[in-house]
């Protein structure tokens, strides 16, 4: 029996929120709520694979809701919650902890690049973190994950993880009446011009929370429209105008990254970009670019603002988040007990 189209995603409280959040994940979480049952979490307890300072994993938490809901999340479709209220989801990771293969986790370039030279020193959640994924996407048996490009390969560890539990438990999955697989297998959703937004000092490096080479390398969401204006200015690019068709961007990742910037703020694709602005450059690009990030940006952060500096309908919006996902947690987790022979 195919399985219902179920939509989750999720994104950590561990650092200030910034431009490739909003374009490689949630802003394409908006139209899904037309589509699918949605669920969006802040996943606090990934944070926590790395330090957190208890008042800054708070502050964050509410500052991740207040970017789900400034984007236009609408919590009455969407399911918002933060990760730790339902700890199904860590118990359902230990089960997969048991799925997962070592060397399938040794893989994993994230952990490779997050542990450096001090892989000895990091925490075991942070080698155990794509099983916890694993966890929160299968709890609700979802069908469709939308995410940046840089988590394609946890999202392929969590498929090689339903298969394996599939196949492992299949007796047991039919024993209790289950027709088929227990779990889907999830299907990545990443699209769009920039599923993989780079750094505006070194095209060839992710934009990312924890990139602290440079304050001009990121644009935070809450940055304010001078703070956003100046580093796009600043963007480090050549001395070339732009093409007038995508081919031209090969070799240019600078170049490359702000096309693509501005094709995703307007909801347009990069050769229609290019037609408009091939032969220019840099000189009239960067100001239209200014321009429009600060159209879309500057009101969600004045509405993010708005909502942390009185956290009492976040806080309203991710406890009732975590009573609807936990009915659906405690379905499936108390199924998956049963498959995996605990007794109760
Ligand atoms: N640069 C990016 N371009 C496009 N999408 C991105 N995402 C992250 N960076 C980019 C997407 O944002 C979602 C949430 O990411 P996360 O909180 O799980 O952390 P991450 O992927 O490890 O990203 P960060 O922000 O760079 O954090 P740190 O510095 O802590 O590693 C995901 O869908 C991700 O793909």
């Amino acid at each position: 029996m195919p399985f219902p189209k179920r939509v989750f995603s999720g994104i950590q409280p561990s650092g200030d929120l910034h431009l490739g959040n909003y374009l490689g994940a949630i802003k394409r979480f908006v139209p899904l709520q037309d589509e699918f049952d949605c669920i969006y979490c802040v996943v606090d307890m990934h944070a926590i694979t790395v330090w957190q300072e208890p008042e800054d994993l708070k502050r964050r938490t509410y500052e991740v809701a207040a970017a789900y809901l400034a984007a236009g999340l609408d919590p009455k479709k969407s399911i918002i919650f933060n990760q730790s209220q339902v700890a199904e989801h860590a118990e359902l990771a230990w089960v997969f902890n048991c799925v997962a293969r070592m060397g399938w986790m040794a893989r994993m370039t994230q952990f490779k690049d997050k542990a450096g030279k001090n892989s000895e020193n990091v925490s075991l959640g942070l080698f155990a973190y794509p099983s916890l994924m694993a966890a929160d996407i299968l709890l609700y048996k979802t069908t469709h994950v939308p995410v940046g490009e840089d988590q394609k390969q946890h999202l392929e560890l969590t498929r090689d993880i339903a298969a394996k539990f599939n196949h492992d438990f299949s007796a047991s999955i039919a024993a209790r009446g289950h027709d088929g697989d227990y779990f889907p297998i999830t299907e990545p959703v990443i699209t769009g011009p920039a599923t993989r937004v780079m750094s505006l000092r070194d095209g060839t490096k992710k934009m990312s929370k924890s990139d602290s080479s440079s304050e001009m390398a990121t644009i935070y969401l809450m940055d304010d429209a001078d703070a956003i204006t100046k580093k796009i200015k600043k963007a480090k690019t050549d001395p070339e105008p732009l093409p007038s068709e995508a081919k031209g961007l090969e070799a240019r990742p600078e170049a490359a990254n702000l096309v693509g910037i501005y094709a995703a703020l307007a909801d347009t694709t990069i050769d229609a970009v290019l037609s408009q602005y091939g032969g220019q450059g840099f000189g009239v690009f960067k100001p239209a670019l200014a321009e429009l990030a600060v159209s879309v940006l500057g009101p969600q952060a004045a509405e993010m603002r708005r909502l942390v500096a009185d956290p009492g309908e976040i806080e309203a919006v991710l406890r009732d988040g975590a009573d609807r996902a936990r009915v659906l947690a405690e379905k499936n987790m108390a199924e998956i007990r049963d498959i995996v022979g605990f007794v109760r």
